[in-house]
C-alpha cells in the first residue's frame, strides 16, 4: 500500500485533505498540519489549522467561511459584543467546546499531538492528524504600518490589509518533531503539498528541525494555491504582490524548487508549464478549483496518481 502524508495549512489545504479521505484507506493518509497560526485567545489554546482540517473530516465545517462549525450559533460571541470585550477573532459556540476541550487536555500534560488524537476520536475523524510540532512555534508578520504583528492580528484583526515587509517563525530553532510524525514520514512513499500558503502555511512545516530532509528521499508532489494570478483565499497574491513578485503558480513551484518532483496548476496557468519543466519539475495541468466535495476527490484522485507514477528526481 502506497503510504501518504499530505502538507496542509487552513482552508484551501482541508478542501484537498478531505478529497484524499476520501479516496485512500484511512490507514495510508497522515497529515501533517501547520501550528505557526496558534495563539492564546481569552486563556483557551486555539490552533485554527488543526481545527479547519479536522472539522473538514468529520464533515461539519462551514463551508462558506472556510473556517469554523456548520450550523454555528454565536451566544457566546454576542454576549461578549454587549460587554464591549474582544470581538475581532469569531469564537462560536460549537467551535469553543474544542478549544475548551483542548485547552483542559492541554492543561492536564497531554502534548498537542495526543490532544489532537483525542478531539479527532471524539468527532470521529479516523484520519491521523498530527501538528508540524508539539513545541510553540508562533508566526511573527512584520508589516510597514504596524511591526510585528502574530498572524492572527494580522489576518484576521487587520484582515491581511497591512503591506507585508517578512515573517519569521518565532521558536522554530528549539521545536522538534514528535517522535511518532518522525516514524510515518519515514515509511511515507509520497508527499503531497496542499494549495495553502505556501510561506505561512507550508514553510513553517518544512522549517520544523529536519523536516525537510526526512520528506527528501519521497516523492514529492506540491499543489498550487495560485489560480491564474490570484489566491482562492488569504494573503498569497497580495505578498506576491509586495514582494515585488508577479503572482503565479510558477512562481510558487520556485519556492519549492529541490524538493519537489511534480507540480499541479490550474489549466489557467498552462503557459507556465514550460518554465516549471526547465526547473525540473513535471508539471501537471487540471481544474484545481475546489467548489464541491465531488471536485475535491477527483483533484485529490488526479493528485495522487501523478504522484504515483513520479519517481524521486524524475
Ligand atoms: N478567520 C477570520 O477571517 N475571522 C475570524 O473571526 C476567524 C475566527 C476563527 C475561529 C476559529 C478558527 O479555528 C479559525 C478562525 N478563523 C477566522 C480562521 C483562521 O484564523 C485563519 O483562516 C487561519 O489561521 C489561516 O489558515
Amino acid at each position: 500500500m502506497t503510504k501518504v502524508v499530505a502538507l496542509a495549512g487552513g482552508v484551501g489545504g482541508a478542501k484537498l485533505v478531505y478529497g484524499l479521505a476520501k479516496i485512500l484507506p484511512k490507514e495510508d493518509l497522515t497529515v501533517i498540519v501547520n501550528t505557526g497560526d496558534d495563539f492564546v485567545h481569552f486563556g483557551l489554546n486555539i490552533s485554527p489549522d488543526l481545527d479547519t482540517v479536522m472539522y473538514n473530516l468529520a464533515e461539519i465545517s462551514n463551508e462558506q467561511t472556510g473556517w469554523g462549525r456548520l450550523n454555528e450559533t454565536w451566544n457566546c460571541f454576542e454576549e461578549l459584543e454587549k460587554m464591549k470585550s474582544d470581538n475581532w477573532f469569531r469564537l462560536g459556540d460549537r467551535d469553543l467546546a474544542t478549544h475548551l476541550e483542548r485547552t483542559k487536555l492541554l492543561n492536564s500534560g497531554l502534548n498537542l499531538s495526543e490532544a489532537t488524537t483525542v478531539l479527532c476520536k471524539k468527532l470521529g475523524v479516523e484520519t491521523v492528524i498530527k501538528p508540524m510540532s508539539d513545541e510553540t512555534i508562533q508566526t511573527i508578520v512584520t508589516t510597514q504600518e504596524y511591526g510585528d504583528l502574530p498572524f492572527q492580528e494580522y489576518f484576521v484583526k487587520h484582515h491581511f490589509e497591512p503591506r507585508y515587509i517578512s515573517h519569521r517563525f518565532f521558536g522554530i530553532y528549539s521545536a522538534k518533531i514528535n517522535a511518532d510524525t518522525r516514524k510515518i514520514i519515514h515509511d511515507a512513499d509520497i508527499v503531497i503539498i496542499c494549495p495553502s500558503n505556501p510561506w505561512l502555511s507550508i514553510l513553517p512545516i518544512l522549517a520544523v528541525e529536519d523536516m525537510k530532509q526526512l520528506i527528501s528521499s519521497k516523492v514529492c508532489v506540491a499543489v498550487s494555491p495560485i489560480v491564474g494570478n490570484r489566491a482562492l483565499k488569504g494573503p498569497a497574491a497580495k505578498m506576491f504582490h509586495e514582494m515585488n513578485i508577479k503572482p503565479s503558480a510558477f512562481e510558487v513551484a520556485k519556492i519549492y524548487q529541490g524538493m519537489i518532483d511534480g507540480f499541479v496548476l490550474d489549466n489557467l496557468n498552462s503557459s507556465e508549464c514550460d518554465l516549471i519543466r526547465a526547473c525540473g519539475i513535471i508539471p501537471m495541468l487540471t481544474d484545481t478549483i475546489l467548489k464541491d466535495k465531488y471536485s475535491k476527490e477527483r483533484l485529490a484522485k488526479e493528485v495522487f496518481d501523478f504522484a504515483s507514477q513520479l519517481k524521486k528526481g524524475n
